[in-house]
């Protein structure tokens, strides 16, 4: 590369991830072949459009190119082509919910979705997203002593707002949805149900979390989180009378974007291929045994585990405990001060609210850890009990300051 300046930057990020313990719920490590495509002469082609109807002329490649992408998603996930119908060109998660919400929803429409602070995603109605500022939110939490999803309060909260749309799949929930109480609730009010399977979209794939396939209307999830791909984000409707993916194609292009990423779309064809192997299989167990064993080696050391465990490659820890003491005697740590105290050490995680978190945003109650990236570096539990001992160490080491 001639620019040496952004070279130099390249290669510091390439050592940073390198020497950090990346526990970034929503980050990973795409493989050589990801980045090829993505690096890709395929980025100087504009192709507006769909396979076959473009607006510019010489997309007879790039049409393979966003054909095949087309056939892995689907082959990947099990669904039949006469059934299911994937559009491959939102830029990432929040574009690809939005585009459903604009070809689905009506205007001054609901959208029911998870709060942020409870571990929805602000694409699911919050007020500070175009979700929220042009539909109205009927927002819904967790069962506050269980921590879970309480089916039975959404039918509640369902049937007396009357959604056009409930969107299941969250950002830092870490156990399994049961996909058919959510279509027993949509079915309640008569709402499209839409999954956003972003965080476990590896783990479907790697048969290592329920699918959501059988019961959703509308599954929309991002390529580059368990799932392994480039930044980019896929939807999914199922094909019938209503026309979903008709209507969805149209609120992706011209509703909402220009001409489609032809690499990214390629480099996403790969990330699915690499999916559908034997070794991803593996790779989504392994990530999720990871999983079990940080958050039970947490709880060991007195540490609480939003929820009580995982069923994911997700944890949520509430370091603040309200202020109090940890089971082990160890003092309370903010989510700000324990994210900034693990960085110090090389240990990347987020910040994050817990459910009815009584603290700000910026400096929430909690952390939020994932296993997808380190597992991908090959780390299985017997590192994971080392992780869980350092981050022990830290957020005793800086309890109270
Ligand atoms: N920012 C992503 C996450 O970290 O969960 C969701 O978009």
């Amino acid at each position: 590369m001639k620019d040496t300046q952004i070279k130099k930057l390249i290669e510091a990020e390439k050592k940073r991830q390198k020497k950090v313990i990346n526990l970034i719920a929503s980050e990973n490590y795409v493989s050589e072949d990801v980045l090829e495509a993505l690096g890709s002469e395929l980025t100087n082609k504009y192709a507006e459009g769909y396979a076959g109807r473009r607006y510019y002329g010489g997309n007879e490649i790039v049409d393979k190119v966003e054909s095949l992408c087309i056939e892995r998603a689907l082959t990947l996930f099990g669904l039949k082509p006469t059934e299911w119908h994937v559009n491959v060109q939102p830029l990432s998660g929040s574009p690809a919910n939005m585009a459903v919400y604009v070809g689905l929803v009506p205007r001054e429409g609901k959208i029911m979705g998870m709060s942020l602070d409870h571990g929805g995603h602000l694409t699911h109605g919050h007020k500070v997203s175009a979700s929220g500022k042009f539909w109205t939110q009927v927002p819904y939490g967790l069962n506050k002593n269980t921590e879970l999803l309480d089916y039975a309060a959404l039918k509640e909260l369902a049937i007396a707002e009357k959604p056009n749309i409930i969107v299941g799949g969250y950002t830092a929930y870490p156990r399994v949805v049961d996909f058919k109480k959510l279509r027993e609730v949509a079915d309640a009010c008569g709402a499209l149900l839409m999954v956003d399977m972003s965080h476990i979209a590896g783990l479907v794939a790697g048969r290592a979390y329920p699918s959501p396939f059988e019961y959703a209307d509308i599954v929309t999830t991002t390529v580059h989180k368990t799932l392994r791909g480039p930044r980019a984000a896929l939807i999914f409707s199922r094909i019938d009378a209503r026309e979903l993916g008709k209507k969805i194609d149209k609120a992706v292009f011209p509703g909402l974007q220009g001409g489609p990423h032809i690499n990214q779309i390629a480099a996403v064809a790969v990330a699915l291929k690499e999916a559908a192997t034997p070794a991803f299989k593996k790779y989504a167990a392994q990530v999720k045994k990871n999983a079990v064993v940080l958050a039970e080696e947490l709880k060991h050391k007195g540490w609480k585990i939003i929820s009580g465990g995982t069923d994911s490659h997700l944890i949520l820890v509430d370091t603040w405990m309200n202020g109090q003491k940890n089971a082990q005697g160890a003092g309370a740590v903010p989510g700000k001060v324990a994210s900034d105290a693990l960085e110090a050490v090389g240990i990347i995680v987020n910040k994050n609210a817990i459910p009815f978190d009584t603290r700000p945003p910026a400096d929430p109650s909690g952390i939020r850890l994932g296993t997808a990236a380190e597992t991908t570096r090959g780390r299985k539990e017997k590192d994971f009990k080392k992780i869980a001992a350092q981050i022990d160490t830290v957020l005793k080491r800086v309890q109270g300051k």
